[in-house]
């Protein structure tokens, strides 16, 4: 009976994007090579080192810098559609104003974008995953209104150097994860801690920057480059812990403080900051006593300009959690974005936990996200830009918990094509293992694993990559497949 269960014969179609996705502080290294500026990791990791984990820095990192042939050849061996991967905006632009390039920077893409054409690797770059060169941080960074042009500015220069051979563009990976952990919290770099107004700037100057990139696209580069340009954003599966108003109410506004956002302005069809979110935190605003809300608003004319600049909806989906509007909420500082938000949210006891603690393994969950966002948004286009599964630095090659992930998500995905959601393609995270920001090298996500003491940086194949290299040749998953090579 094997080859003739339902599941086994459900496939992927033949243009269905299957990728990898990294970025260019966790892969790079060369860190001040070649005329590179300073960027906020740079900076952070050099004067405090100890917020990561292991007091550990990117300067080495996978040094892809000088292996991109290596990783070009792992993308061949796994039979990859595409390649998902980031700009260090400071190895470009080394003090992020456009007036200096930065040779070398391009001569680097243009090495591996050119080493990839040659296989017929699509090539996917994401302009900005966090590295911030600091001189722009020393201006403010996200929180001066002045960033939309600086950023615009830098993507005129992405476009001109790599648009005549790159067909895809995402303007910022992770806007949660760039104004709540790094301007909001001490969770990423800047470690700016503003969290009761500093979150909310950098989401507002962060969606106009990104809709001035992707009008530039639009207006001067598409007609002739014939690309495409859009965001990711971060959307783990949020549900009611019960089907009380209240809980439900709490789901939603953890969904509109997490990602709703940064996915109201540009996808929905009213625009604009979240309804609900936006005005709760204008009326605590009020109470605590502050002259206007906490919360910019946006123009009618920015509003407009904001709608719809996007040509797909990148997602990147890892875990699920349950909320609740009493239980298990943590003291939040007043005023605070979490006591903006004022719920809970908890794991439930029989989702598998990977080396990541906030990574559960939750059924079906990429499924339940998308149908959420399609219903919401307006079936947009979809691609999931990230996905993936961490283990501990000395874990087995043998990585079968991973290989369960990735298999759980193959379904998730299935179900969203049988569906009719919009959905082009899937960039497992991570081709290696790479430096995870405040994790350093604690948690590893590759499909290949790095030996991060060898100066080679050697890289192995786990199990994974194997079961991975399968389901992309034969468009569907084969629960019996066991690679015979380990
Ligand atoms: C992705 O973010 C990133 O795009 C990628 O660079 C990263 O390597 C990958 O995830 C794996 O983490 O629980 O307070 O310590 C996914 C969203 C943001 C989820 C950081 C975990 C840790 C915050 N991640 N978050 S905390």
């Amino acid at each position: 009976c094997h080859g003739s269960t339902v599941k086994q014969q459900r496939r992927f179609p033949d243009d269905f994007v299957f990728g990898a996705a990294t970025a260019s502080y966790q892969i790079e290294g060369a860190w001040d090579e070649d005329g590179k500026g300073e960027n906020i990791w740079d900076y952070m990791t050099h004067t405090n080192p100890t917020v990561i984990r292991d007091s550990s820095n990117g300067d080495i990192a996978a040094d892809s810098y000088h292996n991109y042939k290596r990783d070009v050849e792992m993308m061949r061996e796994l039979g990859l559609d595409a390649y998902r991967f980031s700009l260090s905006w400071a190895r470009i632009l080394p003090t992020g104003m456009a007036n200096e390039i930065n040779p070398a920077g391009i001569a680097y893409y243009n090495n591996l974008i050119n080493e990839m054409l040659k296989y017929n690797i699509e090539p996917m770059i994401t302009l900005y995953h966090w590295d911030l060169p600091q001189k722009l941080q020393e201006l403010g960074g996200f929180v001066n209104p002045l960033f939309t042009d600086w950023f615009e500015d830098y993507a005129r220069v992405v476009f001109e150097n790599f648009g005549d051979r790159v067909k895809m563009f995402i303007t910022f990976n992770e806007p949660y994860q760039i104004c709540y952990q790094g301007y909001g919290a001490t969770i990423k770099a800047p470690i700016l801690n503003s969290t009761a107004i500093g979150t909310y700037l950098c989401a507002k100057h962060l969606v106009v920057a990104h809709a001035k990139a992707f009008h530039l696209y639009d207006k001067e580069f598409k007609p002739t480059q014939k690309g495409v340009c859009g965001i990711t954003i971060s959307v783990n599966w949020f549900d009611a812990a019960t089907d009380t108003e209240e809980d439900r109410a709490a789901a939603e506004m953890k969904r509109q403080g997490e990602w709703g956002l940064y996915a109201h302005p540009i996808f929905s069809s009213e625009g604009g900051f979240p309804k609900e979110f936006s005005e709760k935190v204008a009326a605590k605003s009020a109470q605590q006593g502050y002259a206007r809300s906490r919360m910019p608003e946006f123009t009618e004319e920015e509003n407009a300009f904001v709608r719809g600049a996007s040509d797909f909806f990148g997602v990147n989906h890892y875990t699920a959690k349950m909320v609740s509007a009493t239980q298990y909420k943590e003291d939040a500082p007043v005023p605070s974005f979490m006591d903006d938000m004022d719920v809970g949210q908890f794991a439930l006891p029989e989702w598998p936990v990977g080396a990541s603690s906030w990574l559960m393994l939750v059924p079906n969950s990429i499924y339940n996200t998308l149908t959420h966002l399609k219903e919401k948004y307006n079936n947009p286009v979809f691609y999931i830009t990230e996905n993936g599964w961490s283990s501990y630095p000395d874990s087995s090659l043998i990585d079968d918990d991973r290989i369960t992930y990735y298999r759980s998500s193959m379904e998730s995905l299935l179900n969203c094509l049988d569906d009719g959601i919009n959905l082009k393609g899937y960039m497992a995270w991570s081709l290696m293992d790479n430096y995870e920001w405040m994790q350093g090298y604690q948690e590893r996500f590759g499909l290949y694993h790095v030996n991060f003491e060898d100066p080679a940086r050697t890289r192995t194949p786990r199990k994974s990559a194997f079961v991975y290299k399968h389901i992309i040749k034969n468009r569907f998953v084969d629960y019996e497949y066991e690679p015979d090579t380990m």
